[in-house]
């Protein structure tokens, strides 16, 4: 289904409790843009490496309080970036307040951030389909945001082998995930090549969860 939301954008509702808001982040590329870059100078994109051994194809950093991280020691939250011994970079006030308000539109009211996973994908990485948790609280919504190159992503179900919907997903999207599809399976699918005109050749991907 899909509407005009409070905000003015083109809100499509894929299941309950998960909409996408198309271009809510386009009157801010400059100043999202501008943070990004003073955030990968700190706390550079890595590969990291899961669980199993596999040395994920999308590059990854992170913003705020607490970052995403994997090594062979399993998949956590961690409150310094294990590449500089450092806190990660500060959460940007205008990510936060930002992803507040798109989880607003959204009916998630007073959303509050502590870490935001930073994805990086060049043509032919890919994110295989997965449930998100690490989170210790599951009724926090999530919150993403898309930039550069467009993606499909699979939007799937309760288990691994139910059903998956492709969406796809452009520059300057939001999508928020709360209630019910919270903890639905979903995935990147292979990047194609392309150039974005403000990105080049690579879509970044910034979400917003509450960890603790
Ligand atoms: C759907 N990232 O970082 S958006 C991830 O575009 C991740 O980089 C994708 O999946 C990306 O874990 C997809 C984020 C997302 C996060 C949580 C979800 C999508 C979700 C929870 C339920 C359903
Ligand atoms: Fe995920």
């Amino acid at each position: 289904m899909t509407q005009l939301s409070s905000s003015g954008n083109e809100l499509i509702q894929m299941s309950e409790g998960a909409v996408i808001l198309k271009g809510f982040l386009l009157k801010h590329e400059q100043e999202l843009l501008r943070n990004l870059e003073r955030i990968t100078d700190l706390s550079a994109f890595r590969h990291m490496v899961t669980p199993g051994g596999y040395r994920m194809s999308v590059a990854m950093t992170n913003c705020g309080p607490r970052g995403w991280v994997t090594d062979e020691r399993g998949y956590r939250y961690s409150e310094t970036d294990p590449e500089t011994g450092h806190a990660w970079p500060e959460m940007p006030a205008l990510y936060s307040q930002l992803a507040r308000q798109a989880a607003a539109v959204a009916g998630y009211h007073d959303f509050c951030s502590d870490a935001c996973l930073i994805n990086r994908y060049i043509p032919g990485a890919r994110l295989s389909l997965h449930q998100d948790k690490d989170e210790k609280n599951f009724t926090h919504p999530i919150v993403s945001f898309s930039l550069g190159l467009p993606a499909t992503f699979d939007f799937g179900g309760r288990t691994r082998s139910a059903p998956v919907t492709p969406y796809l997903l452009e520059h300057g999207d939001v999508v928020v995930w709360g209630g019910p599809s919270r903890m639905f399976y979903h995935g990147i699918r292979t990047l194609k090549k392309g150039h974005h005109e403000r990105m080049g050749s690579q879509r970044i991907n910034l979400t917003f969860r509450r960890a603790h």
